[in-house]
């Protein structure tokens, strides 16, 4: 790895070399989790991309394995996009989209026991086209599922002049798909293009699950990436009733709010039955940076996803990321005041951090922060309600003029007691944020050695903090090279 750069992160995935994009194939068998991505092993530009590949046992420690997808002569010479993996029976399948100049059409290869060796089939693609009484803004990304005894399929699309859209197949051997029509429709003129819940034009890597909530009731989920034009939006979800052959939407939230921070999301259901999320990390820097630094794209830690009664989502790093906690630096227990306070240096942390919001109260964390506050993120809890307004302020998180500094904000919930929960994880240029079970992901590139304060403040708030120092996952560089 390039271990020049102070950016990339130690206990985040990234690829071993090259560029990574989506998550794809999240499978567990026989304890084994498998996580393929969208690669590029020859440069960190989007360009031919691969399906890199990957296995851990414990969602934290992965082992490189030989690269599963290659570009080759057909329909998938201009890259293997981004799918999913299910079983035939015994068979490992995959099904992604081929891409051939701006074509996009489903191919399935199928794979050994160990999900190393893949062979393409000679029927590819499955799909000659798309439906052929619409115009379409792009047909890609896949969602496969067993029902009964037929398999079914969701294409992410778009409906030209009305939005984003997933188009639902039906097959019984997973080759020949009979079209059934859109699952539902979004309405791209509804809202301000590029509103943080704006549904977009097309919608990428449609996923759609059903989840247990606290309630012991279930939920249906619908999510998708929304996208426009060569624009990556931000990951939405409806909740809503999966009916068979069109899904009935109760409410529209958004998955993240650091938005497009976090994108291309793939869930699974692991073998103990939990809902199991990663997302990409796409960069904040240019593309000259990341070609200076050899690498671009970050993995997000495993989420375990679980619904609240009112049909949203929850969401918190899986407790296997807790097996990646060093050293406890910081216990303390104390009443916040307006005078912003030391309580740990670092940029491999995780941070647990326990509120008690009065009504109106207000806390401001500044995280990698030099002493002279040259360089600072803050993040600022705001209290209305049984809410608190989450907002991100990346202006000062860099002296480089170059990377992004848009702000992020949204609403969290918080309880009764005015409790809320914070889960703060820090890898160099990664940071995952968990306020009340939503999370905020984003990127953030600090130029100076010294950003590495991490400060408190807030107006008499009474708060419980616990620190850790993160181990560096080492890569096993004997893979690495066999990719
Ligand atoms: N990335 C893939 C597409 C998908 C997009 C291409 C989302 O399949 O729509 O690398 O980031």
């Amino acid at each position: 790895r390039a271990a020049a750069d102070p950016h990339r992160p130690v206990y985040h995935f990234t690829a071993p070399a090259g560029w990574l994009n989506d998550p794809n194939g999240l499978t567990q068998r026989d304890g084994e989790y498998h996580l393929f991505y969208q690669f590029n092993p020859y440069e960190p530009l989007h360009h031919r991309i691969h399906w890199g590949h990957a296995v851990s046992t414990d969602l934290v420690h992965w082992r490189d394995l030989p690269i599963a997808l290659t570009p080759s002569d057909g329909p998938d010479v201009d890259g293997c996009w981004s799918g999913v993996l299910v079983y035939d029976g015994d068979t490992p399948t995959i099904v992604y989209s081929g891409r051939h100049g701006e074509r996009e059409l489903p191919c399935v290869a199928t794979g050994s026991p160990d999900l190393v060796e893949w062979t393409k089939i000679a029927e590819n693609p499955v799909i000659a086209a798309p439906p052929a009484d619409v115009e379409v803004t792009a047909f890609r990304d896949h969602c496969v599922w067993r029902e009964g005894d037929a398999w079914r399929q969701l294409i992410g699309s778009g409906i030209r002049g009305q939005g984003g859209t997933a188009f639902l197949y039906e097959s019984t051997d997973l080759r020949e798909w009979a079209y059934v029509g859109p699952l539902l429709v979004g309405d791209s003129a509804a809202g301000e293009a590029g509103a943080p819940d704006w549904t977009g034009t097309m919608w990428e890597c449609v996923d759609l699950f059903r989840v247990g909530g606290e309630d012991g009731a279930h939920r249906d989920i619908l999510v998708f990436s929304a996208w426009d034009d060569g624009v990556t939006h931000h990951p939405l979800y409806w909740s809503g009733r999966y009916e068979g052959d069109r899904f009935v939407p109760a409410a529209l939230h958004r998955l993240d709010l650091g938005g497009r921070y976090f994108y291309a999301p793939q869930s699974m259901r692991d073998e103990s039955g939990r809902r199991l999320m990663f997302g990409w990390l796409q960069e904040g820097r240019p593309d000259s940076a990341a070609v200076a630094a050899g690498w671009s794209g970050v993995m997000s830690l495993p989420r375990v996803v679980t619904a609240a009664p009112d049909g949203s989502l929850r969401q918190a790093p899986a407790p296997e990321v807790d097996a990646l906690r060093d050293e406890q630096l910081v216990s303390f227990s104390s009443v916040l005041s307006a005078e912003s306070v030391e309580v740990v240096r670092g940029d491999e942390l995780d941070l647990e951090l326990r509120l008690t919001l009065p009504h109106g109260g207000a806390v401001t964390i500044a995280l990698r922060a030099t002493d002279d506050d040259a360089e600072r993120t803050h993040l600022h809890l705001q209290r209305h309600g049984d809410r608190a307004e989450l907002t991100l302020d990346r202006t000062r998180s860099s002296l480089d003029p170059a990377v992004d500094a848009s702000p992020r904000a949204g609403e969290v919930p918080v309880q009764a007691d005015g409790r809320l929960d914070v889960r703060i994880l820090v890898d160099h240029s990664a940071l995952e944020v968990f306020a009340g079970g939503v999370p905020l992901t984003t990127r953030v590139y600090p130029t100076r050695p010294d950003a590495l304060g991490i400060r408190l403040s807030g107006d008499g708030v009474p708060a419980q903090l616990r620190v850790w120092s993160m181990h560096t996952v080492a890569r096993d560089a004997a893979a690495a090279a066999g990719a």
